[in-house]
């Protein structure tokens, strides 16, 4: 007879924006599935990675970055995070060892100050920095809230992640395996393919192009008889000036758009891609409720 029952359970990833959060999760799932750049808010919407062993099923959030919201779009943002705090087994508050305590991390810090569910404290990046000031930042940060544990990290390198993934699971509670072992995300690939484009126009654009872009799928599907997957999407912006900037001069940006997120698709759906974007001017459609549903923020 067997004592060791299994485990599993929901963790939320939560912290400033570019702390490492998708870095970390793409790293225990070891796959791109959460979107990474060196921009804030590249996350929107939450996207589970699932990470299965012999012993116990994780089951982790990649929560948008809770910050003080600016416009309704932040504030969908906002209400998704914290929400999300209250339904899981446990909390991964994330800080880049780099950056000392900030005035984003006093809002988290107060968000966190009503939630019960257990906190771990992650301190990630430090392979940027000497251990006597990860030692100040233990001090720093070791009284502001109850902390279960006290995890430093390298999301990048890989330090302390397994250490960190037993503790995880030494705290969940007993549980079933909700998803098939091969399975790391529960998110439509319609979801993850417009985000993949999305990020290729983050990278390229710099700042001209600031968080007002959305990426709709138009069409995924399979061609008859042919090992070939048709995708169709549209690049939502909010000015002509924007929409110049996308398409770039001759249509070189849009092309090298395209060019970066098809070998992405390609790896994520395994099957060669035939990809056709197009962009769209849509004004102001970050305040517009109707307009959010459309691109699927749901509340
Ligand atoms: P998020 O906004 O919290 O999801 O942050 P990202 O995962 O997108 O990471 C933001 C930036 O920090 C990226 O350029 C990452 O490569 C970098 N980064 C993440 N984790 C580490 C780490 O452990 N060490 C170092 N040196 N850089 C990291
Ligand atoms: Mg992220
Ligand atoms: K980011």
């Amino acid at each position: 007879m067997s004592n060791t029952a299994y485990k599993s359970g929901f963790i939320s990833i939560i912290g400033r924006p570019n702390v490492g959060k998708s870095t970390f999760l793409n790293r225990v799932i070891g796959q791109k599935i959460a979107i990474m750049s060196d921009k804030p808010q590249t996350t929107r919407n939450k996207v589970q990675g699932v990470y299965t062993t012999d012993a116990s099923q994780l089951i982790f959030i990649d929560t948008p970055g809770i910050h003080k919201p600016k416009h309704k779009l932040g504030d969908f943002m906002m209400k998704t995070a914290t929400n999300t705090l209250k339904e899981v087994d446990l909390v991964l508050f994330m800080i880049n060892a780099e950056e000392g305590f900030g005035r984003g991390d006093e809002f988290i810090i107060e968000k966190l100050k009503g939630v019960k569910t257990p906190i771990f404290l992650v301190i990630n990046k430090i392979d940027r920095i000497h251990p006597d000031k990860l030692m100040q930042l233990i001090e720093q940060y070791k009284d502001l809230l109850d902390f279960a544990e006290i995890v430093p990290i390298s999301a990048l390198e890989g330090n302390n992640v397994d250490r960190l993934l037993d503790q995880i699971e030494k705290l969940l509670p007993e549980g079933p395996q909700y998803y098939p072992a091969d399975q790391v995300t529960d998110h439509p690939e319609r979801f993850i393919v417009s985000e993949l484009i999305r990020e290729k126009v983050l990278h390229l654009t710099r700042e001209e192009v600031p968080h007002s872009i959305a990426v709709v799928i138009d069409k995924i599907a399979k061609r008859d008889e042919k090992d070939v997957i048709d995708v169709m999407a549209t690049i939502v912006v909010e000015r002509d000036s924007q929409k110049g900037i996308v398409i770039g001069r001759g249509g070189s940006l849009l092309k090298e758009v395209g060019k970066r997120s098809r070998h992405d698709i390609e790896n994520l759906l395994g099957s060669k891609v035939f990809l056709e974007l197009w962009v769209k001017v849509q004004k102001d459609w970050r305040n517009k409720a109707s307009n959010l549903r459309d691109f699927g923020f749901k509340e």
